[in-house]
């Protein structure tokens, strides 16, 4: 039959990993490489934008902000449901993005939500649940690191779930959601060596994400 419209959509693409494996450094070396030569006077959509999960800018993410640094205590599942209205606050303003053809990249999503509730004891299905609608990524580039390698990075031990046991706990629930993702045969899945160092990681998280950068054929789908 006839090839369907070549109209795009931008791609949505989520980084994930354990606590330090560099997502953070990585979503922002991939964004100024996306934006490219862009100028700010430029009056076209923007290539790329990034998102932070959790976005701690919002009245939900303050709460979050307050629970990370231990200066609040919340029931597990008011933490969960949280981290998850803060997804869905950004919700449509990503459908938005992706409709006009602008890249999302997004540092952290769901899977961290359904991860680190998930290691604590709460079922796997009750930790989902909430996420269910959600728009789903193209692309999830895993950065997989070992909690030791990953406790001797910077800044670690400052936050609530920085210490090894938790870590272990929450890398076999990542693993047990990337073989769901890869399963469903919707969104890719992609393991990343995050020990390697900065330039590195980055070439191999370009190889992985280069094919999707013009933007991507189809519609927007949703998680699970
Ligand atoms: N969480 C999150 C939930 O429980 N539920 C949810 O729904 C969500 C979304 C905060 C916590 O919230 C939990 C998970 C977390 O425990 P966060 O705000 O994303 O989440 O946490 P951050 O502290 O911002 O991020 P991380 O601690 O996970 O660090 P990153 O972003 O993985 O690592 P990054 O890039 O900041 O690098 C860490 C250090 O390592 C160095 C960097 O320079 C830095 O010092 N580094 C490297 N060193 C050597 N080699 C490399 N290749 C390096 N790359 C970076
Ligand atoms: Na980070």
């Amino acid at each position: 039959g006839r090839r369907m419209s070549s109209t795009k959509r931008g791609a949505f693409v989520v980084i994930e990993g354990l606590d330090k494996s560099g997502k953070s450094t990585q979503a922002s070396l991939l964004h100024d490489r996306l934006q490219g030569s862009q100028d700010a006077g430029d009056t076209a959509p923007p290539k790329v934008v990034l998102l932070k999960f959790p976005d701690r800018t919002t009245a939900i993410g303050k709460m979050i902000d307050a629970y990370l640094r231990s200066e609040s205590d919340l029931d597990d599942h008011a933490i969960h449901l949280l981290f998850s209205a803060n997804r869905w606050e950004l919700a449509s303003t990503i459908m938005a993005y992706l409709t006009q053809g602008t890249t999302v990249l997004a540092d952290r999503y769901a899977f961290s939500g359904i991860a680190f509730t998930a290691r604590k004891g709460l079922s796997y299905e009750w930790c989902r649940a909430p996420e269910v609608g959600l728009p789903a990524p193209d692309l999830t580039l895993f950065l997989n690191i070992s909690p030791e390698v990953a406790a001797a990075r910077g800044g670690y031990g400052l936050e609530r779930y920085e210490r090894e046991d938790v870590q272990t706990g929450v890398r076999q629930v990542f693993d047990k959601i990337g073989r769901a993702v890869q399963d469903e045969g919707e969104g890719k899945w992609v393991e990343i060596d995050a020990g390697k160092n900065k330039e590195e990681v980055a070439e191999d998280l370009w190889r992985a994400i280069e094919p999707l950068v013009t933007g991507v054929h189809g519609p927007i789908n949703k998680l699970w």
